[in-house]
């Protein structure tokens, strides 16, 4: 009977005397006196065998032992919490260098375009764009192609609803088709973006380029404006000395030409690009058909203009001396990182 007592408070010592230091002994503690057929519990089932007169006794110290246990219990969780959550702070070297975030760079397609671009809008040229997806009258008939034209077969563009004669836009010309339709001469824009060819480049690239095409129209716009503008690009651009104007065909303009600069033979590497010649081919040109200027609304008795186009890989390859055209396409970071200085 006394046993029952005694035992009571030994096990109140026994409690006393441990700290709990860890989780996992922590959890022992509780198995061990807390839990469900723990010591307390077990202590407690002996309730029947005391005589009624001393149960109440029995009661107060059956609670005060386990309120003994829970209090050790959330002490002990308390400081393993405080001291677990320290030591994940001391982890945290705040005086340590920060990992280094990888910085992007421009393309270099969109360096050689911003610079086309600056060049142009320093002399008055405003940038237009339109529609990547469009309509078979501004991609080709307002723009004088004809319908036996091979670039209007399916093998060399991609049309997106046949019945509608819906396509992937083939050059930036109907972005000027659609500037024309809308607006009033003067007109002195700059149409840079993606255009879609239906044709292989090679087996790992596609059929999608950039193109920069640019227009004037206005009263009395002559062939010797087409050639001092170019001029002017030719200098700017490639810091090209003289350019040479070659006769040549488009469906939308006429006269048309070829637009050389010169590199000259001196170097091997220029003898080699200009195939012995010192001249190296860069863009097509030539005074807007007047045809083309009445497709689009524009009076052809009264305006006159002329265009440009080129096609934007092929400068980049120029101005950086990459060999190969797949690299511009194949977005590989270690080709690209060359140019994050070229900002
Ligand atoms: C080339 C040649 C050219 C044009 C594009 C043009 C646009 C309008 C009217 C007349 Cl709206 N012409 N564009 C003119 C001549 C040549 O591009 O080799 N491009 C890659």
């Amino acid at each position: 009977m006394s046993d029952i007592f005694e035992t009571i408070r030994r096990t109140q010592e026994a409690i006393e005397a441990i700290q709990p230091e860890t989780a996992e002994t922590l959890e022992l503690f509780r198995i061990q006196y807390l839990g469900s057929k723990g010591e307390i519990k077990t202590l407690m089932e002996a309730m029947r065998e005391i005589p009624n007169e001393r149960k109440k006794e029995f009661g107060q110290q059956i609670n005060a032992l386990k309120q003994v246990a829970e209090e050790k219990f959330q002490a002990a969780k308390a400081l393993i919490e405080a001291r677990e959550e320290q030591s994940a702070a001391a982890r945290f070297d705040l005086t340590a260098p920060g990992e280094p975030l990888p910085v992007g760079s421009r393309h270099p397609v969109a360096v050689t375009l911003n610079r086309i671009v600056d060049i142009f809008t320093r002399i008055g040229f405003s940038v237009a764009d339109g529609p990547e997806i469009e309509d078979d009258w501004h991609n080709f008939t307002a723009m004088n192609t004809p319908e036996d034209h091979p670039a209007r077969d399916m093998q060399d563009t991609f049309y997106v609803v046949d019945a509608q004669r819906m396509l992937l836009r083939t050059h930036t010309s109907p972005v000027q088709a659609r500037v024309m339709e809308n607006r009033k001469p003067p007109i002195r824009i700059i149409a840079p973006g993606r255009v879609y060819r239906n044709e292989t480049i090679s087996t790992r690239s596609h059929c999608q380029f950039h193109q920069v095409e640019g227009l004037y129209i206005d009263e009395g716009v002559s062939f010797a404006d087409l050639k001092q503008t170019l001029l002017y690009f030719a200098q700017e651009m490639f810091g090209a000395p003289k350019i040479r104007l070659r006769p040549s065909f488009f469906p939308f303009t006429e006269p048309s030409a070829e637009m050389d600069i010169w590199l000259g033979t001196d170097t091997e590497k220029n003898y080699r690009l200009t195939k012995g010649t010192g001249w190296l081919e860069i863009l097509g040109c030539g005074m807007v058909d007047p045809q083309v200027l009445e497709n689009c609304g524009i009076d052809s008795s009264k305006y006159s203009g002329f265009a440009f186009g080129m096609g934007i890989e092929r400068q980049t390859l120029r101005l950086y001396e990459i060999g190969d055209i797949r690299l511009v396409f194949e977005n590989d970071v270690r080709f690209l990182r060359q140019f994050a200085a070229a900002l």
